[in-house]
């Protein structure tokens, strides 16, 4: 079965259906084609020219991730099936009129247009990620703050591309997460991945293990229980760098993933509301669990557009390990 296929056949399962989400998720996966198509050819750069020159066709070239920001935002924006996104990329929410100038779309996105990019120069795999809200406001109203501002147990849908290997599109409605690979010769996604669920049981552990004389204590020791020779560990460590990477790996073969505080970024490194609510969404839609080590994601009321977390996710019984070492040490 295509994505396009998939669409339509799951339309009904929306409480509000009136196709707008379907049209939404459309145009995601248009974008997510232009994109895939760009990064493609990152590794041409000393042929095609550095971001900054104009190439031989006279055509300057972008920063892949300003390019990728471009694309997605240009494609809602034409389509006019969203009334406003909030970016990675930009400092504050860009307001979409919709047809007529009537501010008449229910939707808000949240993107992070190209996650991991400082992978892409040397040929690793990167991702966007994006997040759907219905909006509070009253529609025929201009968006306000307030309609990108909500706990991410509000989404309606979120998901990812990988540009990895494959290309892949991974997303939720709330009805389960569904995977679907890009068959690059004609441009078509299929579901090659109906129905992810986390493994009963997880044997990865993904951290930048460089930070760890100054990660919290609760995660040292968790990292430590990780290595141990006991039972089924020492578990095995794989960390890509690429959030989607390496939540997806673990999504699929069981694994733990922890981007913690440490005492130079307090809050993390990661975007609640462009990284950890969306992939957070996806991990519990597939029976995961995740936390910033001692609440939920999905439950964190958001103050700010660009605010940062904590945050642990994957097999939900290694997360509730991990928020057991945390628990006995006060939270930061
Ligand atoms: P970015 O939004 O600047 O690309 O940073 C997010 C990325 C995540 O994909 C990844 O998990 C993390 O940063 C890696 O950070 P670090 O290099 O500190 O381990
Ligand atoms: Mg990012």
């Amino acid at each position: 079965m295509t994505l396009g296929e998939f669409i339509i056949e799951n339309q009904n399962e929306f409480k509000y259906s009136s196709g707008e989400l379907s049209r939404l998720i459309n145009s995601i996966r248009l974008a997510a084609k232009v994109v895939n198509h760009e990064v493609n050819k990152a590794g041409l750069v000393d042929i095609l020219g550095e971001a900054g020159e104009t190439n031989i066709q006279g055509e300057d070239q972008q920063k892949l991730d300003v390019y990728a920001n471009e694309a997605f935002i240009k494609t809602l924006t034409n389509r006019e099936i969203v009334c406003g996104i909030a970016s990675e990329e930009e400092d504050d929410f860009i307001t979409i009129k919709g047809r007529n100038g009537k501010n008449d779309n229910k939707y808000v996105v949240l993107i992070d247009p190209l996650d991991g990019s400082s992978n892409i120069d040397v040929n690793v795999s990167v991702g966007t990620i994006f997040s759907v809200f219905r909006r509070v406001t009253p529609e025929g109203t201009p968006v306000t703050l307030e309609d990108f501002l909500q706990p991410g147990h509000k989404q309606v849908a979120a998901g990812y591309i990988i540009y990895g290997t494959s290309t892949m599109i991974v997303y939720s409605t709330g009805h389960g997460v569904n995977g679907f690979t890009l068959n690059p010769a004609l441009g078509t996604y299929y579901l090659s991945h109906p129905n992810m669920e986390f493994p009963a049981t997880g044997h990865i552990y993904s951290v930048n293990e460089g930070n760890y004389v100054h990660f919290p204590q609760g995660i040292k020791d968790y990292i430590k229980f990780c290595q141990k020779e006991e039972e089924d560990r020492p578990y095995t460590s794989r960390y890509i760098g690429s959030l989607v990477s390496d939540v997806h790996r673990n999504m699929v073969k069981g694994g733990i993933y922890i981007y913690p505080n440490t005492a130079k970024d307090p809050s993390g490194k990661l975007r609640l509301l462009y990284e950890c609510n969306p992939m957070a969404f996806l991990i519990e839609q597939a029976g995961g669990k995740a936390s910033d080590g001692y609440r939920r994601i999905l439950d964190i009321e958001p103050t700010e557009l660009h605010q940062r977390t904590p945050f642990v996710g994957g097999n939900k019984y290694m997360v509730e390990q991990a928020e057991a070492f945390m628990a006995k040490y006060p939270r930061a």
